[in-house]
C-alpha cells in the first residue's frame, strides 16, 4: 500500500447542514489523517482555476457560481492509498447512484450539490493541493 495525500472539500451545502464534524469523522475513522484544513469561502477565479477541465462542460457556470454560494471546507488527507480511499468514502458523483453509506448518499442533495470533493488521481491531488495548501504541497 502507498502513502498518499489528497485534496477534499466538503461543499456549501454539507456546510449548511452542519454535517462537516460527521464528514471528518468519516475520514478519520477510515485511517486518514487530517494534515493540514480550514473553512475558505472560495472566489471566482479560485474556482474557475480549480475546475478548469471542466471549463466546456456546460455546467462549468451553475458550477463555479456554487462552489463559491457560501464557505467550504478545504483539507489535505494523508493515509494508505488516500486518493482511491476517499472517492471509495465519497461514493460517485450523483447521490441518487452513490452505494448506500457513502458520504454522498448520505449527504447529498444532487449531482450539483453532492456534499464533498475529492482528487481523482495523485496528479491532480498534487495539483489540487498546490492551489490551496502550498505549504504542504
Ligand atoms: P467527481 O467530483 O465525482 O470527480 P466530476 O469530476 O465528473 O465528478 O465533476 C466535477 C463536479 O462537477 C462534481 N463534483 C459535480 O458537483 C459537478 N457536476 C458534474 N456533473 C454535473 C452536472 N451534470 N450538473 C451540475 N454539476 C455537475
Amino acid at each position: 500500500m502507498e502513502r498518499q495525500r489528497t485534496f477534499s472539500i466538503v461543499k456549501p451545502d454539507a456546510m449548511a447542514k452542519r454535517v462537516l464534524g460527521q464528514i471528518l469523522a468519516t475520514f478519520e475513522e477510515a485511517g486518514l489523517s487530517i494534515i493540514a484544513g480550514r473553512i475558505h469561502t472560495m472566489t471566482k477565479a479560485e474556482a474557475e482555476q480549480f475546475y478548469a477541465e471542466h471549463k466546456e462542460r456546460s455546467f462549468f457556470g451553475e458550477l463555479v457560481d456554487y462552489m463559491c454560494s457560501g464557505p467550504v471546507f478545504i483539507s489535505v488527507l494523508e493515509g494508505d492509498n488516500a486518493v482511491t480511499l476517499n472517492r471509495t468514502l465519497m461514493g460517485a458523483t450523483d447521490p441518487a447512484k452513490a452505494d448506500a453509506g457513502t458520504i454522498r448518499a448520505r449527504f447529498g442533495d444532487s449531482i450539483g450539490a453532492n456534499a464533498v470533493h475529492g482528487s481523482d488521481s495523485p496528479t491532480s491531488a498534487a495539483r489540487e493541493i498546490g492551489l490551496f495548501f502550498p505549504e504542504v504541497a
